[in-house]
């Protein structure tokens, strides 16, 4: 049983650290007398500050508790990718969205926002009742749970296995808009959004939407709510990075994003004529039946030099069209069409000669060695062949393992919009490449964008909504995205460049 803190010694909400793990009143004591802190802003300084290492009551374990509770002991270098993170916390809303006690969940934080790595995992629940010791009880069993790290009456930290933390904030359906809003950040975004409520006589708070005229939280069922007390159209997780955006949803001119639903087709897809694990025909079939609203698919094997393994060679690439025009024969129309994805050498040539690149209906050139060197002479080059349609992976980042190589991005850029090449955002969950910023940059430059999977197995076609995230935290429309157009107009496009479609 916890014992609840003497508030004469322990000032104001601070008693609240007793809801961590193995923080008694006596250590909060301890805490407030010998750091001397008042409240939770001293609190936070002197934990960034390492102060707790000098308090000889607390265990290193109980340290790490309330950095986790504290947000304080987040790690730049093991953020996680926004694949494991969406599959865990997915996993999570599947468990809690089953208890009687939740009647609404939403992921909040960079989660929601689509951003590359993921810190922790935020989610705001809608309770029903106030008695939320059962909620506890069930969330402490939920098979991804480690153990409890705080439990308070509005907000609980759990660690997972896998050592990542997960926040639930815990909210009711009058303040739900508010709360989500709030936890969805980032940061930056809710200072903004703080000054605009200000300016309209309101605070913004965890809490809700604060009234100061009549002193009461306003009613915000949803997110949509708050935006409208704001006068603020509404601004979509994505966009809510920075205060960029304030004024454009202030005057109705907010980009109305692309979405997954406008993809007609995925456009760099590996098969077992090179490094894939399917048939064309098996990968055909599935795409066909899974993704109803695709229009066509490319296959895009490599014919690489520098590749080991499996490649496509050059006197595969006939026998290769024979097989793609079989299944498209059957399917009754051209739904494959034929790609291939070309190395950039180290001088700028590409691994297969200009007579055979040119039979390709989609030719994506990209850089697979020298990764240190400054390539932006071999992008131009590689812009500046004829029959190159895409620069795939164009930074050339591994999250987590390789940096980008240097480039000079506004030449690149002028130079793919001047010439008509489109750049790839690969979605795969470690390349995401382009990043959402050069993507932005990308856009402003006139360059047209392809997202696609680059997927080796059936599974991995759904990679394209971590492409779409992308995409739409740079602000792209339907229009910026070619594979959103019918074929028949990104033919237009090989032909006459980015002024060919809208
Ligand atoms: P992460 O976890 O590092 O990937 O990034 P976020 O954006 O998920 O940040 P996190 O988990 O620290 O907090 C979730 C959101 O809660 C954040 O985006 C905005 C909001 N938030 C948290 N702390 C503060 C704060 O001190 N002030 C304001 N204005 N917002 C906060
Ligand atoms: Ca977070
Ligand atoms: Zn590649």
């Amino acid at each position: 049983m916890k014992t609840r803190a003497n508030t004469n010694v322990i000032p104001g909400t601070l008693e609240q650290l007793t809801d961590i793990r193995g923080i008694t009143a006596d250590k909060v004591k301890d805490i407030c007398q010998q750091l001397g802190v008042c409240n939770w802003r001293e609190l936070t300084t002197a934990v960034t500050l390492e102060q707790l290492e000098g308090i000889p009551s607390l265990t290193p374990e109980n340290r790490r508790n309330i950095r986790r509770a504290l947000k304080l002991d987040k790690d730049a270098d093991h953020r996680l990718q926004l694949w494991d993170a969406m599959i865990q916390g997915k996993e999570i809303l599947h468990s809690i969205r089953q208890f009687p006690e939740v009647k609404r969940a939403s992921f909040a934080g960079s989660l929601r926002r689509g951003k590359d790595t993921i810190g922790d995992i935020d989610i705001v629940v809608q309770v029903a009742g106030t008695d939320r010791k059962k909620l506890l009880y069930k969330i402490d069993r939920m098979p991804l749970t480690d153990r409890i790290i705080a439990a308070g009456k509005s907000r609980i930290c759990i660690l997972l296995h896998n050592q990542l933390l997960a926040y639930f904030y815990l909210t009711d359906q009058q303040h739900y808009g508010a709360t989500l809003l709030y936890y969805t950040g980032s940061n930056r975004y809710n200072f903004s959004l703080e000054s605009v409520a200000a300016q309209k006589g309101y605070r913004f708070e965890p809490d809700g939407l604060f009234d100061l005229k009549n002193n009461q939280y306003l009613s915000t069922e949803n997110e949509e709510e708050v935006f409208r007390h704001l006068l603020l159209d509404y601004t979509p997780p994505e966009l809510r990075e920075g205060q960029e955006l304030i004024p454009a949803a202030n005057q109705h001119k907010l980009p109305s994003l692309v979405t997954f639903n406008q993809v007609r087709g995925d456009m760099q897809i590996h098969t077992s004529w090179s490094d894939g694990e399917e048939s064309i025909a098996r990968m055909a079939h599935y795409v066909f039946s899974v993704f109803p609203h695709y229009q066509y698919m490319v296959v895009t094997d490599h014919a690489s030099r520098e590749r080991t393994g499996h490649v496509l060679r050059p006197d595969d690439i006939s026998r290769q069209a024979a097989e793609i025009k079989d299944i498209n024969d059957a399917m009754g129309y051209d739904y494959v069409k034929r790609g291939v994805e070309v190395d950039i050498l180290e001088n700028g040539e590409l691994s297969l000669p200009d007579d055979l690149l040119k039979t390709f209906d989609w030719v994506i050139a990209s850089v697979h060695s020298h990764f240190t060197k400054d390539n932006t002479a071999r992008l131009l080059k590689a812009c500046d062949n004829p029959y190159v349609h895409c620069i795939g992976h164009p930074s050339g980042r591994l999250i987590g393992s390789r940096q980008p190589y240097p480039v000079d991005w506004d030449q690149v850029f002028a130079k793919a919009a001047a010439t008509g090449t489109a750049m790839e955002i690969n979605a795969r969950p470690n390349r995401l490449d382009l990043n959402d910023t050069l993507v932005k940059q990308a856009i402003a430059n006139g360059v047209k964008l392809v997202i696609d999977t680059d997927a080796h197995t059936l599974a991995q076609f759904d990679f394209m909504q971590l492409g779409i995230w992308v995409a739409r935290r740079a602000g792209c429309c339907h229009a910026d995205i070619l594979n959103t157009f019918t074929w028949e107009e990104i033919e237009k496009f090989k032909h006459s460049g980015r002024n060919a479609i809208a």
